[in-house]
């Protein structure tokens, strides 16, 4: 079974991620995993916090000679940044401890302080915020890349690009090869494919910057080359569709997911919205005349590309603050402010990537599962001669 946990706290000395279940000889690309990792840290709208850190998985597990063995894979991202909060955060108490701690006691509306605070009696909301905050993705990032590398083996492709930015919207669909190209471009303010487009997201976090404010959006992720029948109808919680939906709002500040056009689809009729079966005889493959389903029908793959939409709300640490309560005079007070992002739609979208990877790989080793490459490879060509001679 492929399953990972993430351990870290966004000032502590390192986020560390533990994966499980990932077949022998998948080879392990160091260098694709840092750029995996980089990508994460891009940006227009990204805070001070990332010309910190310089983000780098180190293997401690489960990989040797450049491939995984099969064991559990254990890796470590550190926080550079620790350095400044060592005395903040000890992991031993001290005297004289209690004085240097960063407390948080004005919990910020749309935060996970005052829930998570309530929810573990502190009166301060420093390690609600530390867990809570989005720099635990960096390690769900790392173990997306080792999905994406053993997805990529049997010619599956993850990737995503920004749809919307506040207010501004794509008004066309990306073809593959723009949303790869965009990809491609580590200079691409936004990863949007548009640059018209790309142009309005910026002045929309321009507007927000000078306002003290944060903006949302919607990134796409796109997953090509499965084949169909991953997942299954059969039981509600193996529903495929299910499944990218709770890892995809697992994401911070994700509060909505559509797979397809599945929120345009709600409001047309039947007849506008079903994806035609046809039959390619040359690549002995059924085909869809279009994919509003996003590439799920029943909570099974079709096939068709896997199309998966993340709903960022605005971030809630806001310079311009909003009233809130103190945990402990529970007077009225302007909200706490921490170096912050004003926007992240761009980095949401990669650890979207990382998520569905993640998700699609448990799915695909559910099917074709086996101890070793080479053993998953049999299965996965099995079931390609099964579909070519159904
Ligand atoms: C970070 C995401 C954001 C950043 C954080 C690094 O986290 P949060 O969800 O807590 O707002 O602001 O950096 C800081 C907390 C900081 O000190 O600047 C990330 O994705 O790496």
């Amino acid at each position: 079974m492929f399953r990972f946990f993430t351990a870290g706290e966004s000032h502590g000395q390192a986020l560390v991620a533990w994966v499980s279940g990932l077949p022998a000889g998948v080879p392990v690309d160091l260098d694709f995993v840092g750029r995996e990792l980089h990508r994460r840290q891009l940006g227009y709208g990204r805070g001070g916090r990332q010309r910190i850190e310089k983000d780098q998985a180190d293997f401690l597990a489960g990989v040797r000679h450049g491939k995984t063995i099969g064991a559990p894979i254990a890796l470590r991202i550190e926080n550079r940044d620790w350095k400044n909060w060592e005395k903040a955060m000890p992991v031993e108490d001290s005297e004289g401890a209690e004085e240097a701690q960063k407390r948080l006691t004005a919990p910020r509306p749309g935060h996970a302080d005052l829930a998570g605070a309530q929810k573990f009696n502190f009166h301060d909301a420093r390690y609600v915020l530390e867990r809570a905050s989005a720099r635990e993705t960096a390690a769900r990032v790392a173990v997306g890349a080792l999905a994406k590398l053993l997805l990529r083996e049997f010619g599956v492709q993850i990737l995503s690009h920004t749809i919307a930015v506040g207010r501004v919207k794509m008004e066309r669909a990306a073809t593959w090869e723009e949303i790869e190209a965009v990809c491609e471009n580590l200079e691409s303010p936004l990863r949007c494919i548009d640059p018209e487009t790309e142009a309005r997201m910026k002045a929309e976090v321009d507007h927000v910057l000078r306002a003290g404010d944060s903006v949302g959006g919607i990134f796409e992720v796109i997953a090509r080359g499965l084949p169909p029948g991953l997942g299954t109808h059969v039981q509600w919680d193996e529903k495929l569709d299910g499944k990218l939906a709770q890892a995809i709002l697992s994401i911070q500040a994700v509060k909505a997911v559509e797979i397809g056009a599945g929120i345009e689809n709600s409001g047309s009729y039947g007849s506008e919205v079903q994806d035609e079966i046809r039959y390619d005889a040359t690549r002995k493959r059924f085909d869809r005349s279009s994919n509003r389903a996003g590439g799920l029908e029943g909570g099974i793959t079709n096939g068709q590309d896997i199309v998966v939409r993340g709903y960022l709300k605005p971030i809630s640490t806001l310079r311009r603050a909003l009233l809130t309560a103190d945990l402990n005079t529970k007077e009225a007070v302007k909200a706490a402010y921490e170096r912050s992002d004003v926007c992240v739609v761009p980095a949401g979208g990669v650890a979207g990537e990382a998520m569905v990877a993640a998700t699609l790989t448990g799915a695909f080793l559910e099917k074709f599962g086996g101890d070793s490459l080479e053993e998953v490879r049999r299965n996965f060509d099995g079931y390609q001669r099964q579909l070519d001679n159904f």
